[in-house]
This record gives C-alpha cells, structure tokens and sequence, in this order.
C-alpha cells in the first residue's frame, strides 16, 4: 500500500510507487483506461514539474513533500506557488490512490463508531460526502476530515490541501479523474467510487492520528 511503504523522509528526487492494486483491479467502477491516464499521467507530470522546480533548488531538495507545502504556503513567490501547487498535486494524488481498493472494506472499530456517532449510519455519511463533492465547483477535492473529536466533511480547490486538520480520505472531482467514462455524470461517478472505497484504510489513518503526525499518513 502507498502510505505503509512509503519513507518517512522521502524527498527530492520524488518518485512514485507503483499503483498498489492493477490498473484494472477497480473495473467496472472505475475503468482501466482512467486509471493509467491518471496515475501514469497525471499524477506523473505533477511529480515531474515539482522535480524540475526542485532540480534549481538546492535549498528545497532536503524537504518532505508535506513541509514543500507548507514552505510554499508560506512564500509568496512564483516559486512558492508552483512548488505548493505540484506538491500538493503530489500529495493529494497519492492520498486519494491511496484510499482506493479492489477488496470490500467496510469500516470498522473506532471509524465505524465515529461514522455512527457523527453521521448516524455509513449511507448517511455517504450522502453527505456526495453533497459536497457534487457542490465543487470546477476542480478540486470532497474531504473526510478528522478535528480531533468527531468527523467532518470539506471541499477543496484545485490542488489546495488539507494538511493542517487530519484527512481520512478525498475524492477526486477534477474532471480526468471521471470523464473517460462517466462524461459530465458526477453523481454516477460517486456512486461507483464508493463501491471501491478503502474504509479500512480511512481507519488506519483515524488510528495514527491519535499517534503520528499527518506526515506519514499518507
Ligand atoms: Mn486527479
């Protein structure tokens, strides 16, 4: 899995792992052909376009992806923009790969008395994060967040992140991440996501929290 195999200190040059499950491993929810143009296109060129703006940067190359975004948040500069955007590119690409899975994974322990306990009941929870998924505007993320006590849902734009709160998972609304198969129908890509969504992952990453940092929670 990405985040159970990832370095705790990965920096410059950044390189992706290869997709935990097959390309195809997620049809017919999400097809095959989505799935390489994201991962080994997408995802990809946001890795290589950070590279190439570390490559000038020495300064930058010993940095986390997580402190890269938090650096160029910080930097109000061409540089500190493009670096937070392809890092964040980065991160919440791997982050939302990351919450996929071909198994059946329904949510368990202490996410599941959390889903109960904020949301009533998993269909419930699902409707809310369809609601704020359809409502993006553009491009951007739905997030499953944790405040520390209870569960919570948010949106993203673009490739905004969501480091400072604890996120347990995103969906990707950027049109590439549904269009090949779905066209302009954001709900039946909802509805298909869902069916290969990796609750137990969500859960791992609600257990580290009480724990870890949000850097090795990818
Ligand atoms: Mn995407």
């Amino acid at each position: 899995m990405i985040e159970e195999e990832a370095p705790l200190k990965e920096q410059y040059p950044f390189v992706n792992p290869p997709l935990p499950y097959g390309y195809d491993a997620l049809e017919p929810y999400i097809d095959e052909k989505t799935m390489r143009v994201h991962y080994d296109g997408h995802l990809a060129a946001y890795t290589e376009k950070l590279n190439g703006l570390l490559a000038k940067q020495p300064r930058l190359q010993s940095m986390s992806l997580e402190e890269l975004i938090l650096w160029g948040e910080r930097c109000c500069t061409t540089l500190g923009r493009d670096v937070r955007r392809n890092a964040g590119g980065v991160w919440n690409h791997r982050f939302y790969f990351g919450g996929l899975t071909p198994r059946q994974s329904p949510p368990e322990g202490k996410l599941l008395g959390a889903i109960q306990c904020d949301f009533g009941s998993l269909e419930a929870l699902r409707e809310a994060l369809t609601e704020t998924a359809m409502g993006v505007f553009g491009s951007g993320y739905a997030w499953l967040l944790w405040d520390g006590q209870h569960l919570c849902i948010s949106a993203s734009r673009n490739q905004e992140t969501i480091l400072r709160q604890t996120p347990l998972l995103n969906i990707d609304m950027w049109e590439h991440a549904y269009y090949l198969k779905h066209q302009n129908q954001r709900a039946g890509y909802l509805r298909d996501l869902f069916m290969v969504v990796d609750w137990a992952r969500a859960g791992r990453r609600l257990d580290l929290a009480e724990t870890h940092s949000w850097s090795i929670l990818m």
